[in-house]
């Protein structure tokens, strides 16, 4: 078992492509955890097994990389760098102590920066920059190094240099112990000297560091303002005190490629990143009463587990990933879903790596296990101990913003495709499948285009069922602005015992917030009372259809006042029939309208894009209801009808780059604009026609 002190969680996290599967891949292997360096351009990482990442070249999956390095257990915790999976970045920043950020030396600061960024701001992590790919042309360090200051208001400190540029980048220097290394093409670490051009450097950036740390330490500033040489043991701790408060960001250089720095890097986090027990603990409570439940990151506190983590695999079966928070646990064990309220069977303990597993006994806070074939676990949930219950705070994912209606590409898959999406939901929190009971469509909600594709590829790869998609239909409803009445008498001759039926009725916006009231108002037995809820039924039915666009009718009364009818040809259907076609020339005379759902959408973006959003809104029909600052960005709250929502994910994402994110959600309904609903009313009767 491994001491928690030893123990390190570092979750690797940015824009997409800056390299962080390749830092990863380069990590395993350089430490000696695997017997090839993996690649994800030749589609043999380790990290990015899952084959639609594969096929992509992208991650989609947060991946768990353990690293053996100077009897330091390293989890690395590789995420995707796209838009669309942040609910994994999310999901690992809440198993990890320490986030690295990648960032590319050619472009530097890229969207996916910033949006990663703000996550791990909001869970106030420690974090390390990490500049990458310094062996490209056009690599610069520095500008990268001065960015960070223009993007971030976080206290940069430089702790190491690039030794050569470009294609000549061949290793770094250590800022703290003044010395420089260079590698070889395995990766190994030989000391060199500093070139003498670069002193000038190395001083200047070498005293931004210890500005940034020396006033931790009362006697470390003295000696450093007495310009005595500096202990670097209390150097070295005011460093990691300063890195592990978030108080200073300490920016690394490599290359993941050819493995320049990387050996220097897995020191740097052994050395000076938080082990489990430095870190500040989550809240636990009770499951029953809320009080504070006390967990530490030791062996002897109390069991504290959180499922941040679930794959499913339809031959394996389900694996769940665990970081444990307090005390420990054994495998093959009994524990208590506090979460569910359930009892829980542990089967045997793995140290996930990549797609593969290695066997434990037990694990100790700190640690990141996997587990197979858990019955009652979700993604979320918390375990402890039947004695000791307590929760954890859940790992808050995003609501899924882009929806498309799905139906099966050959009849009779429908109930294929519904347990296939719910053996995918169990492996991803961030998308929802709902059925439109107005529309009668099957609705799948995820976070943009390439999160859909995603999951239809997993479908037919997994379950081997084909969906296809289409924008969704919205969900219209037709009503009535004024009062009409409306006579109809159904009355059929064909032989035999006739058809009679005489209904006289008034259609109004109804009193109160019932959207439907029927009302008999008949008197003296003009129409029996027999057959009085045939009227309705008619009425009803006709709802389900509106007379207008084929919308289902809402918001409306319905008085039935007078009528007539014959003591041998009246009979329910009759009286169905004719209520029916009095309720529809009623309601065509009642000033119909069409309404449509407006939705409630919160847009973030960066102040620079404030004009275009603004406009494009606007030609959506948005009414705007306010616009704050927060944080680095602009909140625009409006309300926006759902019919110019559908591909708002894709539009908001090309009018900013991406950096833009929004949340909606169902207000009202509202009458739609005369120019709008022709147009609706037309396509409807167009369809009519098919
Ligand atoms: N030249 C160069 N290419 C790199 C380096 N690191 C990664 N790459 C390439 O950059 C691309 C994206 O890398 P990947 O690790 O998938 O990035 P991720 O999206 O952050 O995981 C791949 O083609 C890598 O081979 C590096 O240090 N130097
Ligand atoms: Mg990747």
């Amino acid at each position: 078992m491994s001491s928690v002190e030893k123990i390190r969680n570092v979750g690797l996290i940015s824009h997409s492509g800056a390299g962080k599967t390749s830092l990863a891949e380069s990590m395993l292997y350089l430490s000696g955890g695997t017997n090839r360096w993996g690649s994800v351009d030749d589609g043999n990482s380790i990290l990015d097994f899952d084959a639609e990442e594969k096929d992509r070249q992208v991650s989609i999956n947060a991946a768990i990389a353990p690293i053996s390095w100077r009897d330091h257990d390293i989890n690395i915790i590789d995420t995707p760098g796209y838009f669309d999976f942040v609910g994994e970045v999310r999901a690992a920043l809440r198993a990890t102590d320490m986030a690295v950020v990648t960032i590319e030396a050619v472009s530097g600061v890229e969207v996916g920066t910033e949006l990663v960024w703000d996550h791990a701001d909001e869970y106030e992590m420690p974090r390390a920059v990490f500049i990458n790919k310094l062996d490209r042309e056009n690599a610069d360090f520095f500008k990268v190094f001065d960015q960070l200051d223009e993007y971030f208001s976080s206290n940069f400190a430089p702790m190491q240099l690039p030794l050569g540029e470009e294609e000549d980048f061949s290793g770094i220097v250590d800022l703290l112990n003044i010395k420089a290394y260079t590698y070889d093409e395995e990766g190994g670490a030989q000391e060199t000297d500093i070139p003498a051009d670069m002193m000038d450097e190395v001083e200047e950036y070498r005293e931004q560091l210890l500005d940034a740390v020396v006033e931790r330490d009362d006697e470390l500033l003295m000696m450093y303002l007495e310009g005595e040489e500096l202990d670097p043991d209390a150097l070295k701790g005011a460093i990691r005190g300063a890195i592990i408060d978030g108080e200073v960001v300490p920016v690394l250089c490599g290359s993941a490629a050819s493995g320049v720095g990387v050996v220097t890097f897995m020191d740097v986090i052994c050395d000076y990143f938080p082990a489990p027990s430095d870190a500040p603990l989550p809240t636990a409570v009770h499951p029953d009463d809320g009080s504070e439940v006390e967990i530490a990151a030791v062996p002897d506190a109390p069991f504290a587990a959180l499922a941040f983590k679930t794959m499913t695999d339809p031959y394996v079966g389900r694996m769940t990933l665990l970081r444990v928070v307090s005390g420990q646990v054994k495998g093959n064990s009994e524990v208590f879903n506090s979460s569910q309220g359930v009892k829980e069977s542990l089967g045997q303990l793995f140290v996930p790596k990549g797609s593969d597993q290695i066997s434990i006994e037990e694990a100790v806070a700190g640690s990141i296990v996997a587990v197979a074939k858990l019955q009652e676990t979700a993604t979320g949930d918390t375990l402890c101990s039947k004695e000791e219950p307590l929760v954890l705070p859940r790992i808050e994912f995003p609501d899924p913003i882009y929806q498309v209606a799905l139906r099966p590409e050959s009849r009779g898959d429908e109930e294929k495709i519904g347990s296939g999406l719910n053996r995918l939901l169990e492996e991803d929190p961030t998308f929802t499948m709902q059925r439109n009971a107005e529309t009668n469509e099957q609705i799948l909600s995820g976070m943009g285009e390439m999160h859909v594709s995603v999951i239809l590829a997993r479908l037919e790869r997994k379950f081997g069922v084909n969906a296809q998609i289409s924008p969704p239909k919205i969900p219209y409803r037709e009503t009535i602005r004024g009062q009409a009445e409306a006579y109809y008498r159904h009355k059929k001759q064909t032989g035999g015992r006739g058809q009679f039926g005489e209904v006289e009725l008034r259609i109004e916006p109804p009193t109160d917030d019932e959207s439907f009231e029927f009302v008999d108002e008949i008197f003296g037995g003009a129409i029996p009372n027999q057959f009085i809820p045939a009227v309705e039924k008619g009425v009803v039915e006709t709802m389900q259809e509106g007379p207008l666009a084929s919308y289902p009718v809402t918001d409306v009364r319905v008085v039935l006042f007078d009528g007539g009818y014959h003591p041998v040809d009246s009979s329910e259907h009759a009286f169905k029939a004719a209520g029916s076609q009095a309720f529809k020339k009623a309601f065509l005379d009642a000033e119909p309208v069409l309404s449509e759902p407006i939705m409630d959408v919160e847009i973030r973006i960066p102040e620079e894009h404030m004009g275009d959003v603004i406009g494009d809104l606007n030609r959506k029909r948005a009414k705007i209801q306010g616009m704050e600052p927060e944080g680095r960005s602009q909140v625009i709250r409006a309300k926006v009808p759902a019919a110019e929502m559908t591909r708002y994910a894709i539009d908001l994402r090309s009018i900013t780059q991406g950096r833009g994110t929004y949340t909606l959600e169902f207000s009202h309904y509202e009458v739609v604009p005369q120019e709008v609903a022709e147009r609706i009313i037309e396509e409807a009767q167009a369809g009519d026609e098919d």
